[in-house]
């Protein structure tokens, strides 16, 4: 086993983890890669570094962590890309402030608490070893989403659609 121990200011947040869902390419975590993931993907593909925690990574588009939506997120989504229901599950540990035991691997770790960003980062962990995460959680601000996704964004669709198709 491997030990992780977080702490999050504030405190009596919630832990999960989970076993990567299809290495992050389900951004929705829904269990698979498919539509509404390729809209997210879509929305923030660009060579800009501009992902980061504050934005929750892009929305979770950063499938790598990396800092930017782009071709080394890409090469994973598309691996991953059906319609079929084969992603992972997520794990609730407890509240924060404690340490628990997990397989080692690699994982995602998601702290949770209401009005504050969801905390998330990648991690990998080996046997008989011990992490610490000293989390400070941000205040929830303006909505990441916007609401209404216009004609623009299902055009880009259809042209992102074909450039996949041509890929694979
Ligand atoms: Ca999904
Ligand atoms: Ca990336």
């Amino acid at each position: 086993m491997a030990i992780i121990i977080v702490n999050s200011n504030p405190p009596d947040a919630e832990v999960h983890i989970d076993d990567g869902w299809c290495e992050g390419a389900d951004i929705d975590r829904d269990g698979r890669v498919w539509m509404r993931d390729w809209l997210i993907f879509n929305q923030y593909f660009s060579p800009e570094y501009n992902c980061g925690i504050e934005n929750g990574w892009c929305g979770g588009a950063d499938i790598d962590r990396d800092g930017r939506v782009w071709m080394s997120d890409y090469l994973i989504f598309k691996q991953y890309f059906s319609p079929d229901y084969n992603c992972g599950k997520i794990y609730s540990l407890g509240p924060t402030n404690n340490s628990f035991e997990i397989d080692p691997g690699t994982w995602f770790l998601k702290v949770i608490k209401d009005g504050y960003k969801d905390y998330d980062e990648k991690f990998t962990i080996a046997q008989d070893e011990t992490r610490i995460f000293d989390i400070t959680l941000i205040k929830e601000g303006a909505p990441n989403w916007p609401l209404i996704l216009g004609i623009g964004g299902v055009v880009l669709l259809g042209i992102g659609l074909i450039g996949l198709k041509k890929f694979k």
